[in-house]
């Protein structure tokens, strides 16, 4: 009697889990892509092992908590006071401690070594990236560095070519703040100006992280991902070449899988404006790409608007400036956005 009660109960959960399946009218993989439990959508590989992750750390978390709970009530029905004669008192049940023991060992264990997998994934450097950007960031923006780009048809053993500002003569231009380092394709953002990173879809990009006075982190919520820009171990002005120490710059890897606008944001509190220190990541097809960067060649460093004309050459159809955020309005007295059309 007990027992087919059971299965009734086993049957029809079975029975409701499915109708919510076909009702909602998705598959079992757009059902599991889309219990995020908050998560945003991931835009890059990277991002959606780190996703899967999450949504089966959740999953595993509340039927375990499904279990603790039904433990808890069934104990507080069965057992609850029915005289006042005292139960039976048990000191030791081995097998009862066996399981309590063991049961949240082999729990830990598998969510242990799945992070340390998918953290591993997060986190491997490739010999060969498809593109290495060096991202600065100072109180209260960011500059971006294009250094090298490996075209989509060059083998992975093929050279990537250095992307530097380059004299109408097509030599190669002085780097004025450091000698020793090649003049990159550079664009950086100001109080009117956020800062965009425009990077090609399907490819590994490569991110190496610095920072020119205190910690900042790296943050593009669509990644999931975010890492700290340290800085320096010594004094690191750009004035010697010798105090320009690298020592504590962290690199990372991503391969983004979606075109689109994303927005990036400083996640290390570091000052006055650290929530205004936004950027944008922008997505692009490969031939785009590339045409952004022959662009930005061509208008030169010396132009302050620079990133928008050469997203305008590369992107006729796009917003020349960000659209996943705005710039920070340094005047303290302006009236903020919140306040537009108001007193
Ligand atoms: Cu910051």
């Amino acid at each position: 009697m007990r027992r087919s009660r059971w299965v009734r109960g086993g049957r029809l959960g079975l029975l409701v889990a499915a109708l919510a399946v076909l009702l909602t009218g998705c598959s079992a993989k757009d059902w599991e892509r889309n219990l995020r439990f908050g998560f945003p959508t991931g835009v890059t590989k990277q991002a959606e092992r780190i996703r899967v992750l999450w949504t089966w750390s959740g999953v595993a978390a509340l039927a375990l908590g499904c279990v603790v709970w039904g433990l808890i009530f069934w104990c507080c029905i069965r057992y609850r006071k029915r005289n006042d004669e005292l139960p039976r008192q048990t000191k030791y049940n081995f097998l009862v401690e066996a399981i309590c023991f063991t049961f949240p060992f082999i729990v830990i264990a598998v969510l242990f070594y799945r992070t340390v997998v998918v953290e591993d994934y997060a986190n491997k450097l490739t010999k060969n990236p498809d593109v290495k950007v060096q991202a600065d960031a100072f109180k209260w923006n960011w500059e971006f560095e294009y250094q090298t780009y490996r075209g989509v048809e060059a083998n992975k053993a093929e050279k990537a070519q250095v992307l530097r500002y380059t004299k109408p003569d097509g030599s190669a231009m002085p780097n004025p703040e450091h000698a020793a380092v090649p003049y990159y394709l550079q664009t950086v953002g100001d109080s009117n100006t956020i800062p965009i990173l425009v990077l090609p879809v399907n490819q590994t990009v490569q991110v190496t992280e610095h920072s020119f006075d205190v910690l900042h982190s790296f943050w593009v919520p669509e990644f999931l991902f975010k890492r700290d820009v340290v800085p320096y171990e010594k004094p690191n002005t750009l004035e010697g070449q010798d105090e320009y120490d690298t020592s504590r710059d962290n690199k990372f890897e991503f391969t983004a899988t979606k075109t689109g606008s994303y927005v990036g944001r400083c996640a290390e509190l570091c000052g006055t404006y650290h929530s205004q220190m936004n950027f944008e990541v922008r997505v692009v097809p490969q031939q785009t790409f590339v045409t952004y960067l022959e662009a930005l060649r061509r208008v030169g460093p010396d132009d302050p608007n620079r990133q928008a004309k050469a997203l305008q050459i590369a992107m006729p159809n796009a917003s020349p400036i960000a659209t996943t955020t705005y710039p920070l309005d340094t005047d303290r007295t302006a009236q903020g956005p919140s306040q537009r059309g108001g007193n």
